[in-house]
């Protein structure tokens, strides 16, 4: 016994010496690996286009910078995404951008009702905003990579919704500032879901209609427990990237040229991927038996007004920074 004993010893002292060997030869090539929280799941088309981004960075650094995603909220929840970064605790990270709204309404503008309801109009208005919301990150030590809007946003509920008051006391799911004001406006009742929660919180009845894009509508499974999807096109909320700005000097020249390189290409891509993803993800919720309405004259006009008492508080939070995003966007 004392012999085997000792066999085993050695094996194990073996097994020690090359794990050694192998940790040496790791930090010897400068090996980074990233880890990297999301807020939504695997199928979604951020998460795919932030797969690709993973993967280019990869090849451009011949493995040397590698990113781990963790969607769905599994690292991070969406809420605490932000400051994991802004503290360190993960290298870079996604969120909704009006997440942040509460911090600076520069954040909030890609949420304001009808003001850039299209894909050029939301280009537009990413351009004009885009340096005022780098600057907000940068006093937090957060860069911005790259920034992709979702598809335009509709009323998904159980019955068609004809006009603003039928949303009256609706049990209504919110995901930003934008939606719970929106709501409360409307009469709704609104309560904070994330897109991971979103079947549990319609299958348990504690929400009974939201406004998103075909996307999360499709992705969630909508038709499980929704059968009209009212397509409104109100706005186009854009999710970002963000890195700690300690993680992205520590790396090599080459590198943080791959991640800028890589970022560029993920927000064009994403951009394309997002006009696809609407016609594709609208079809697939009628072909599950969702009934997609044109939204009546009334209801639009219902949710102009709501837009207009938005836009007017959206001005007055934002200042003299918001007239000149507005300036910008209009002038160009
Ligand atoms: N999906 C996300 C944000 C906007 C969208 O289309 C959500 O519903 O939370």
């Amino acid at each position: 016994m004392p012999h085997t004993r000792s066999i085993t010893k050695a094996g194990f002292h073996l097994a020690a010496v090359a794990a050694l060997g192998l940790m040496g030869l790791t930090s010897a090539s400068a090996q980074t690996k990233w880890e990297m929280p999301t807020p939504y799941g695997d199928s979604n088309f951020h998460t795919q286009n932030i797969a690709a981004f993973a993967d280019e960075v990869a090849a451009k650094t011949d493995g040397s910078l590698t990113i781990q995603i963790h969607s769905a909220g599994s690292l991070f929840k969406h809420p605490e995404i932000k400051n994991a970064v802004r503290k360190g605790l993960a290298p870079i990270g996604e969120v909704l951008v009006s997440r942040l709204s509460n911090e600076d309404a520069v954040f909030g503008v890609d949420s304001v009702p009808f003001l850039a309801p299209s894909y050029d109009q939301a280009w537009e208005l990413y351009q004009a905003s885009r340096s005022a919301m780098e600057e907000k990150l940068e006093e937090q030590g957060l860069q911005l990579l790259f920034s992709v809007p979702w598809p335009p946003q509709g009323i998904f509920a159980k019955t068609e919704i004809s006009e603003g008051s039928d949303l009256k006391g609706l049990k209504f799911r919110a995901y930003n500032a934008a939606t719970e004001r929106m709501a409360q406006l409307a009469g709704a009742v609104p309560t904070q879901v994330e897109v991971p929660d979103i079947p549990t919180a319609f299958s348990t009845g504690r929400v009974e209609a939201m406004i998103t894009s075909p996307s999360t509508g499709a992705n969630s499974k909508a038709w499980d427990f929704l059968s009209h999807y009212h397509d409104t096109q109100a706005w186009l909320p854009k999710n970002m990237v963000i890195v700690s700005q300690r993680a992205f000097d520590r790396l090599s020249e080459a590198e943080q040229v791959a991640v800028l390189e890589a970022a560029a290409a993920a927000e064009q891509r994403g951009w394309e991927a997002s006009k696809q993803e609407t016609a594709a993800k609208t079809a697939i919720l009628q072909d599950n038996g969702i009934t997609v309405v044109a939204p009546s004259e009334q209801l639009l006009s219902d949710l102009a007004v709501i837009g207009e008492t938005m836009t007017a508080e959206w001005k007055e939070q934002a200042g003299d920074a918001g007239a000149a995003i507005l300036d910008a966007y209009k002038n160009q």
